[in-house]
Order: structure tokens, then sequence, then C-alpha cells
């Protein structure tokens, strides 16, 4: 452990690193301004509109499998005779979106899964002007659609930043509402 991490007082040293880490800090915001990753968008450049469809997808949970022991193994090892599918998991698909600030963005929100889900961005009140949840996006069983049903949202991007959105809904398999690996529905959309 060093004499900083110790918290041990360096009044020239822990100067010179203070300066370190502000020339650091600097270097990296020209930079990013440098690659277009600024907060604000240059003279003359358009804010786009843009467009995605959003589908609650279903991801399957493959293992290795071995013959002998009818037991699950760890993947592509040579205990593994073949591979299995042993489960599954509710997952955005994409998971991720990547948006300029200024940027319109609708999303089209499709539910294709059994149970009711919901979508919403989970933001402070000025990073984006909007839309940005769905309340409910109803599923095959309270629809009574074979394909389910599809909700859109639509918002400006404001703020650059990192924004979590999943669903909303508590799991409640007797109204057909959300799924029990709740958790495994988040995604994450970027607004550079
Ligand atoms: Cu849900």
């Amino acid at each position: 452990m060093s004499a900083l991490e110790a918290g041990v007082p360096q009044a020239g040293s822990s100067r010179m690193a203070t300066t370190a880490v502000a020339v650091g800090v600097l270097a990296l915001v020209l930079s990013a301004v440098a690659l277009g990753l600024g907060a604000t968008r240059g003279p003359g450049v358009p804010a786009r509109t843009v467009a995605y469809t959003v589908t609650i997808d279903e991801g399957l949970i493959v293992t290795g499998w071995n013959t002998t022991c009818q037991c699950a193994v760890e993947i592509d090892t040579p205990a593994a005779d073949e591979e299995k599918v042993v489960g599954e998991y509710v997952r955005w698909a994409p998971s991720v979106i990547i948006v300029n600030s200024g940027d319109t963005v609708t999303l089209t929100v499709k539910n294709p899964r059994g149970g009711d889900h919901s979508f919403a961005i989970i933001a402070p009140p000025d990073a984006f002007s909007g839309t940005t949840t769905s309340g409910t996006v109803q599923g095959r069983a309270n629809s009574g659609n074979p394909t389910g049903t599809e909700v859109t949202i639509e918002f400006t991007a404001l703020k650059p930043g990192t924004y979590v959105f999943l669903c909303t809904i508590p799991f409640d398999d007797a109204q057909n509402k959300c799924h029990p690996d709740h958790e495994t529905l988040t995604g994450t959309i970027v607004v550079l």
C-alpha cells in the first residue's frame, strides 16, 4: 500500500498528484470533444430522427451435457458429449440503444411474450422530453392476440448519459403480468 492509499499526508507529492489528475481529466474531456462525444451538437449539424424496434425477446440458456451421468457439465469441454437447452430468460432485443443528444427517437416496443410487460426509461426529468414509459404492453394472454401487442414510445434525448430501461410491472402469475426472471429484462440507452 502506498503512502497516499494509507492516507499519510504528503504535502508536496499530493499537490503533484492532484495536478496530474487534473491534467488527465482535461485531456480526457478534450479527447471526447475531438471525437465528437461532446455534450452539445456542433453548429450546422442537424438533429436526427431515428426509429428502432425493441422486442421483449427470449434468450435460451445452453449447457454442455454428459450422456453417461445425464448431467450438465461445462460447455465445450471434453466431458460435454452434447449441448442442451436447459432454460430460458426474458430480455430486450436489442438491449443497448445508442443515440445522440438532440435526436428524436421513436421506439416500437413489441411484446410477443405470454405475459404483460411495460417499458420505462429510468432517468431524471430533464434527460428526455416526450414519452419514456409505456405503462403496459399486453402479451398474448391478456390481449388474445397470438402475436401480442406493441406500443410506440417517442422522446427527444436532451442530456448525454447512460440510462437503464426496464419493465416496471410486478410479477403476478394469476394476472399474466410480467415474468419471474424480471431482473434479466434490463436494457441500456446511451445518449452521446
Ligand atoms: Cu415485465
